[in-house]
């Protein structure tokens, strides 16, 4: 099986656009060849509470674990256990260029309106690309945001190989056939966020089932009154994305089964599959969260795990540079 790792910030609760495009593909397939991570040191490249990313970091892992990774065949662990993530990161920072990362549209969007951006917003894709590089990794299952990340890693590792000799195996970002990029429930021309999303345009998997229904039949729909997915229909095509990712139909099939009904009968079966879709993982984080010694235990073997192949490749690459320390 091919060697994967992905990442996600303890910037917030996790949402169903997580879920998604990252979460529920993690826990497919499981080898212990995949390796995933909770990237708090991404998260502090935007103003963090210390007290909450703690808690959100282990809230985080609770929820990857009840959607179903198994850490006795995964490797899970906090990115700040392991420390040749920022050792990585730095020796990347001095081969990635400034023109490189003055194209990333991630960057663009979340400094946009900030009066004070930090250093690590800007070069946090380094960081990444350094996540990605350090297990050798083939597969980078993600969401359609984190695609232009992806592509960066792989330039940058095909310039350090090329000029500090064979070092790291160059990724590809594997999307989900459907919902790559799950949409804002109230502005279906953004991405769904666990930072910019407001309240009632997010589902979060911790929303109760009662939560969950009324933000769906509150989601804006388009104008006219035909189901069916297209580009004129932003929020219809968005809330079909969600209906086929949960019960891995299609969107044009699903339509059909709305063909002279309304978007209100959409709205209330989609509502009724996400929540049976979501209802184990619900119940199995009340279950995990409530034994955060375990969880912590867990966390440092899955970091010990890591540590182990990352040592290895950080040597290497600080060896191919020509550190001497
Ligand atoms: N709306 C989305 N649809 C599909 N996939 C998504 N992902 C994020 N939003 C959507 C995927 O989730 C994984 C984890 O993302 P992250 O935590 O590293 O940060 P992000 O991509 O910036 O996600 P958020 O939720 O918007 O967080 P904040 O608000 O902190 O920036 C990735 O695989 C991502 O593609």
């Amino acid at each position: 099986m091919a060697r994967r790792f992905s990442g996600m910030q303890p910037s917030g609760e996790p949402h169903l656009g997580n879920y998604v495009g990252a979460i529920a593909r993690w826990a497919q397939d499981q080898s212990p060849d995949h390796v995933y991570c909770v990237v708090d040191l991404h998260a502090i490249t935007v103003p963090q509470d210390p007290a909450a990313l703690r808690a959100q970091t282990l809230e985080l892992a609770a929820w990857l674990y009840a959607a179903g990774l198994d850490p006795d065949v995964v490797t899970l662990f906090v990115q700040s256990a392991v420390h040749e993530h920022a050792e990585l990161g730095w020796i990347l920072q001095c081969v990635a260029t400034m023109g490189e990362l003055n194209r990333m549209t991630q960057f663009k969007d979340k400094s946009a309106g900030r009066g004070s951006v930090l250093v690590g917003l800007y070069t946090y894709p380094v960081l990444q690309a350094a996540d990605i590089l350090l297990y050798q990794t083939e597969e980078v299952p993600v969401g359609e945001d984190q695609r232009q990340h992806v592509e960066l890693t792989r330039d940058v590792a095909q310039r350090f190989n090329s000029r500090f000799g064979e070092t790291f195996v160059l990724p590809k970002a594997t999307l989900p056939p459907v919902g790559a990029r799950i949409m804002d429930l109230q502005q279906p021309d953004r991405k769904m966020s666990k930072s910019t999303s407001t309240p009632a345009g997010v589902i979060l998997l911790g929303d109760d089932e009662a939560t969950t229904r009324r933000k769906i039949m509150r989601a804006v729909t388009d104008s006219g009154s035909e189901v069916r997915p297209g580009p004129d229909k932003p929020a219809v095509t968005n809330l079909l994305d969600v209906f086929a990712a949960v019960t891995g139909r299609s969107p044009v099939d699903i339509a059909a089964d709305y063909d002279g009904r309304g978007y209100g009968d959409l709205k209330r079966d989609l509502a009724e599959a996400v929540n049976a879709h979501l209802r184990p993982t619900r119940t199995r984080y009340a279950e995990i969260a409530a034994d955060p010694g375990a969880l912590r235990e867990q966390l440092r073997k899955g970091a010990g795990r890591a540590q182990s192949v990352a040592a290895e490749t950080l040597d290497r690459a600080r060896r191919n540079v020509g550190l001497a320390g």
